[in-house]
Parts: C-alpha cells; structure tokens; sequence
C-alpha cells in the first residue's frame, strides 16, 4: 500500500492526492508537518513524499510520473508523445512560471509575515508575463489542456485558487482575473467529488495548522 506523507493544506500534496484518487490507487495519508518530515524520505523535508513498497520518493513531479509508470490503468497523461509533452508544458507553466513565482508572496498572504515592495513589484513584473504565457497554452476543452482530466489539471485545481488569493491580497489584484474560462473551470472542477474530498480535507487540515501557529 502506498503512503502518502504531508499535510492536507499543502496545495503539492493535494495535487498528488488528487492524482491518487481519480487514478483509483489506493493509499494512506500519513500527516508529516514541515519540520516534523523523515528527512530520510525527503532529503529537503519538503512534503509531499510518497512511501513505495520499494521504498520513498519525494519531488511532487516526480511522483506524479511514478504513479503513471507504475499504475497506467487510468492515465493521466495522453498516449501519443507530443500531446503527452503539451500537458506537461501546462504544467510547468502552472507550477515554475506561476506558482513559485507567486509562493513569494505566500508568507504575507496565508503566514502573518511581510513581502518587501521590491519583492512584490518584481513578483507583479514576472506573474504579468507568466500569465500571459499560460493563457496562450491553457486551453479548457473543457479540461485545461484539452478534452481529457489530465495531471495537468491536479496541478491547476490546486495552485490556481491559491495563486489568485495570494496575489489579491498582497498585490490588490487577481493576477487571473482577466483569464478567460479559468473561473468557469475550477467551478467545473470543484464538482468532482475527489475534488471535493481534497478540498473538504484541506478546510479542516488548515484549521489545525492554525490552531498549531497559534500555540
Ligand atoms: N518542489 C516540491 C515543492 C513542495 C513544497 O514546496 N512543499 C511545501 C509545502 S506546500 C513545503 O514542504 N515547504 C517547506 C519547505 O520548503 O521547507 C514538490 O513539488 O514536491
């Protein structure tokens, strides 16, 4: 049985959970906090991290490709080469061009902490572009890229809520909010119930880990 190890916030964990549940792979949760991580599953205590019958992984990409190698039952990525390589240049857009440029932005949006103006206008500067660059590939037909649930879509349903919170609170701006369809498409997607279990279980994850900060 495989393990999947983090916590329910984190918006990579749920990405994997997500790709778990709609592949039909069965799993345990195991909560590991940051700082509370097995360092020897992930080398930079980073969650998530998945325990194999072979033994740990960390890297949330890397295991997404895990999962399609060893459990192709119900794929999430296309066959044909090319179309296999477009959903994964969505999903690098998705998580190297707008969510690690936007998790700048995450210790004053979600953790109580500041962002420096320099950092928020070089933030605002390259979000500006990256944007523009994703909205050129997205394509929600009615998926976002194309007509089947892809593993480009676990990324999207859980980094782009948070990339539109974060930026609309320390920007004073939706970075998104001119993206045609996307509000449309997280509104589809968040009727599909593992969607809706990851979100349920995420509520109630944030809820501990501010009643831990809180402490
Ligand atoms: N590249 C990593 C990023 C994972 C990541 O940043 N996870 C956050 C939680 S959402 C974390 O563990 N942060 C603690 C840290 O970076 O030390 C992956 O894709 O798995």
């Amino acid at each position: 049985m495989l393990t999947l190890c983090g916590f329910a916030a984190s918006n990579y964990y749920n990405k994997v959970k997500l790709a778990l549940l709609e592949k039909g792979v069965p799993f345990e949760e195991s909560l590991a906090w940051v700082g509370e991580t097995d360092r020897s599953c992930s080398p930079l205590g980073k969650v998530p991290y998945l325990k194999t019958e072979h033994g740990p992984l960390s890297e949330s990409a890397v295991i997404m490709e895990y999962l399609e190698d060893a459990y192709p039952a119900v794929p999430l990525l296309p066959s044909d080469a090319y179309a296999r390589a477009k959903v994964r240049e969505v999903n690098t857009f998705l998580e190297l061009h707008l969510e690690l440029e936007a998790r700048k932005l995450y210790p004053q949006a979600f953790f109580g902490g500041q962002v420096s103006d320099g950092v928020k206008q070089k933030v605002a500067e390259q979000l500006g572009k990256h944007v523009a660059a994703l909205a050129q590939l997205v394509r929600f037909g009615p998926f976002i890229a194309g007509e089947r649930f892809t593993l480009a879509d676990c990324a999207a349903i859980v980094h782009l809520p948070l990339v539109s919170a974060a930026t609309k609170s320390v920007l004073g701006q939706d970075v998104l909010a001119d993206v045609a369809g996307v509000r449309d498409y997280l509104k589809a997607m968040g009727e599909r119930p593992h969607v809706q279990r990851v979100n349920a279980d995420r509520k109630a994850n944030a809820l501990l880990m501010m009643q831990r900060y809180a402490r």
